[in-house]
């Protein structure tokens, strides 16, 4: 079976090897220098940011509730971070495969961030699904996120937990639909480093604290159907754009 038939039978698609040990080095060490210094990052980055002590406890976990950690949780904005995100936004790897998703060439960018899960501290997130969301997201569910995986990720180190087939839902289950899902019917995913997640948005997933010693950052960007209006007034850095007109925006 094909990914893209994959995709759309079980909601997601697991491509290995998409970006090789010297582009995952290169765009580890740049999310290493933004997290282990967010004051030297510009103003519109570090407002984006979000720490571990931000977090609900029941997001960061008993473990962390009583001295929360310092340590960055989100980063958005990313193609202001640092040149490298710039060019992984608009380099045509992630669009191509969003376009090939959504069976259509004319696609927009929405937002991208990265989620890192650092070592013993890093927070769960629980049972979702990207449609509907409050932050920037479309009408419809036409879009679709692309998700890079910085490290080996299994379950010891915060896993990625989904429902196969739980995308095969109308949009307006989706929006009523609770999150209450049965633990029993998901499966987790084993995810390489260099490895990229075309994920469905009406597709139930999670993934769990991580308390083992390695790290675990994930780089996300979501993209739409061009049709698709979108229905958050939040914008970013190239939200609503489509992907050729990304390179020759300014940062
Ligand atoms: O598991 C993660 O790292 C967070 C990713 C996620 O849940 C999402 O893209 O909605």
């Amino acid at each position: 079976m094909d990914w893209e038939n994959h995709f759309h039978k079980h909601g997601f698609a697991l491509l290995p090897n998409a970006f090789n040990s010297e582009e995952i080095g290169q765009l580890s060490s740049a999310i290493n220098a933004a997290s282990g210094a967010p004051s030297s990052l510009t103003e519109e980055v570090e407002r984006a940011l979000v720490y571990v002590r931000d977090l609900p406890t029941e997001q960061r976990g008993p473990q962390e509730a009583e001295n929360p950690s310092d340590d960055v949780y989100i980063i958005g904005a990313l193609p202001h971070v640092d040149p490298i995100f710039h060019w992984l936004v608009c380099d045509s790897l992630l669009s191509n495969l969003a376009a090939k998703a959504l069976a259509t060439d004319s696609i927009h960018y929405h937002f991208s961030n990265a989620t890192l899960k650092p070592p013993r501290v890093g927070p769960q997130v629980g049972w979702h699904r990207d449609y509907p969301n409050q932050y920037i997201c479309g009408e419809t569910s036409e879009q679709v996120r692309t998700l890079i995986f910085l490290n080996d990720t299994d379950t010891d180190n915060g896993g990625f937990y989904i429902i196969p087939g739980s995308h095969l839902v109308s949009d307006s289950e989706a929006k009523t639909q609770s999150p209450a899902m049965n633990d029993d019917e998901s499966i987790a995913l084993s995810c390489p480093a260099g490895s990229v997640l075309v994920l469905h948005p009406k597709l139930f997933h999670r993934s769990t604290f991580n308390r083992s010693e390695r790290p675990r950052t994930v780089l996300l960007a979501q993209w739409g159907a061009a049709n698709n209006p979108l229905v958050t007034s939040e914008v970013e850095w190239g939200t609503g754009q489509p992907p050729q007109f990304l390179g020759k925006m300014k940062t």
